[in-house]
């Protein structure tokens, strides 16, 4: 005999369907949604659309009216239960008259952490947390990882030839992967809170790192890690529109004053390994609230970066030619001592974007 079907699996579905609305929008909000459901009818829907305005649970209220009243409001994150730049969805759920409500994940952000869930409960109305609970935190993992982890979800994007080479070995690599993967990985910027890349790829290529895919209303912060401050201040990556910062460990002055001029923002951290220390800078965004990080370096940074066990996904763009040996490398990488040392990854997802093969890849487990 099946068991009866889990009344708040569809509404659920639906609102993580609102929510991904926000992929583009929320930053550093959460992409949120919410349905509301009144006798087995949907009679409101809303979504978290842009930092600052309503939150899902305002926008489902408002679509419901009167007939919030005594229903079931399915959210796919904790209603929170503090003042941000707009009033405590909890409160406004317990105002409307809201009899049940069923949350996917709990708000890691420690002004609500459990607050919201808990002010709802004290107020009488009936609480449920965990269906979607994976879906809605796969939406948002950089809201979950800024507020678990204290660093941002790091995504690591590279275009290779199949021998995995990124660049002739003069540099040039303009272009090694098709048009299609490119407005791929413009997508990929466009859900981003920064852009992360290296002085030294910026004096090579002279790289925009914006986002100029229609649709797109807002451009991440463009990061520069730049230890002694070579930056000039006419590179295309500082023109706006958008605001670049640059994170250093020099105290030049005059450079920084030089830089400054030109809009751009000088921060300086720890040095570490060959530059940088990238766990501090990490830090640093997850404190400037930055929730997804898409890295474009060159095969120093990105290696730095998958040495130090800092990315969460690597996501391989792969254009069916050869380079040669004599091309650039992927990643500068300690040679492993054994095999076993080696880097592994497991394969989330193979798919072809035009010419070109995109392989999406998670560290294995036991790293990070
Ligand atoms: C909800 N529903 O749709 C969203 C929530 O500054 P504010 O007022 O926009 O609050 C931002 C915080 O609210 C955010 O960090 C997260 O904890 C929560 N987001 N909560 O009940 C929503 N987007
Ligand atoms: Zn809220």
């Amino acid at each position: 005999m099946n068991a009866a079907p889990d009344p708040d699996a569809a509404p659920m579905a639906r609102a993580l369907e609102l929510a991904a609305r926000g992929l583009w929008t929320t930053d550093p909000n959460p992409r949120v949604g919410c349905v509301i459901v009144r006798d087995g009818r949907i009679v409101g829907e809303g979504w978290h659309e842009v930092c600052g305005g309503p939150h899902a649970e305002v926008m489902a209220l408002a679509a419901a009216g009167a007939a919030a009243r005594g229903a079931t409001a399915c959210v796919t994150l904790e209603p929170c239960s503090h003042h941000g730049r707009t009033p405590p969805c909890a409160d406004a759920l317990i105002a409307a008259g809201i009899g049940r409500v069923c949350v996917a994940a709990r708000d890691p952000n420690p002004r609500v952490a459990g607050s919201g869930l808990a002010r709802l409960a004290a107020a009488g109305i009936e609480v449920r947390t965990g269906p979607g609970a994976r879906a809605a935190r796969r939406l948002n993992p950089g809201f979950f990882s800024r507020h678990e982890r204290g660093r941002p979800w790091l995504r690591l994007k590279l275009a290779t030839s199949l021998d995995g080479r990124t660049a002739l070995a003069d540099g040039r690599s303009r272009w090694i992967t098709g048009a299609a993967a490119r407005a791929d990985n413009q997508r990929l910027r466009a859900r981003a809170g920064a852009i992360l890349t290296g002085v030294a790829t910026v004096l090579a290529d002279d790289p925009r790192l914006d986002v100029r895919v229609p649709g797109a209303a807002r451009q991440p912060l463009r990061v520069v890690l730049d230890s002694s401050l070579r930056l000039s201040p006419v590179s295309r990556i500082v023109a706006p529109p958008g605001e670049v910062l640059v994170l250093t460990s020099s105290a030049d002055a005059g450079r920084r004053a030089a830089l400054a001029s030109a809009g751009v923002r000088v921060e300086r951290l720890p040095a570490g390994h060959g530059g940088v220390d990238l766990a501090a800078a990490l830090r640093r965004l997850a404190e400037l609230e930055i929730n997804e990080l898409h890295v474009e370096a060159g095969a120093t940074l990105s290696g730095a970066l998958l040495a130090e066990g800092l990315v969460d996904e690597l996501v391989l763009y792969m254009a069916p030619s050869l380079l040669g040996a004599g091309a650039r490398p992927l990643a500068v990488l300690p040679e492993p001592a054994t095999l076993e040392q080696r880097l592994g990854f497991t394969i989330r997802q193979t798919r072809r974007v035009g010419s070109d093969l995109r392989l999406i890849l998670r560290p294995a487990a036991g790293r990070n």
